[in-house]
């Protein structure tokens, strides 16, 4: 193991990932351990392999007790709109209205090889779209207006120097 949930500003979060070409044991440990850093995350949902530095096309999430995994996929269709309030593990306490379509079907591949259809809306859909993007190298910064890009990479900035500053141990003067 010894994977760790990458931040905003590791470049690994801006690459591609590869798709995966053989679906092995060494795939099947990597989600093992996907699973164990977002269990072990504070409230993660759904969690893609660059987050933990795999440039590798694979995310895992649980939204009802049910871990589930995909593996190369795809978003086939889309329609509607819907906002919602958009976090990430690798941006942690910053939440922004994102608009994106609804409803979504996804491709990809399971554990078995197995090529599987997935559709979804809402909270699934969305969750879908927004680890999708993490394998393309595509932030929740990338999809929002410039305007809220301004305030939202200002607001970030003072939640890194606040959580900076907290694990600072404060120097007291004394005299
Ligand atoms: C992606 O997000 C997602 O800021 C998964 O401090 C986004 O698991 C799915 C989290 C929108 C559905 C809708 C974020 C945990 C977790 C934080 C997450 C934080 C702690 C985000
Ligand atoms: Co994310």
């Amino acid at each position: 193991m010894g994977y760790t949930i990458r931040v905003f500003g590791d470049p690994v979060l801006k690459a591609k990932a590869a798709a995966v070409t053989e679906i092995d044991g060494k795939v099947a440990r990597l989600v093992d351990d996907m699973f164990d850093v977002l269990y072990t995350s504070e409230s993660g949902i759904g969690l893609a392999a660059p987050q933990i530095g795999v440039q590798k096309q694979i995310f895992v999430w649980d939204m009802e007790d049910q871990p589930m995994v995909v593996i190369n996929p795809e978003i086939v269709e889309s329609s509607g709109e819907w906002v919602y309030d958009e976090g990430c593990l690798s941006i942690p306490g910053l939440y922004v209205e994102i608009l994106r379509p609804n409803n979504v079907l996804m491709r990809g591949l399971d554990l078995d090889g197995h090529t599987v259809e997935i559709e979804a809306e809402e909270l699934a859909g969305r969750l879908f779209q927004h680890e999708l993007d993490h394998l393309n190298g595509v932030l929740m910064f990338d999809r929002m207006t410039p305007e809220q890009r301004k305030d939202a990479l200002s607001e970030y900035r003072r939640i890194v120097d606040g959580t900076a500053a907290a694990a600072q141990p404060r120097r007291l003067k004394l005299k």
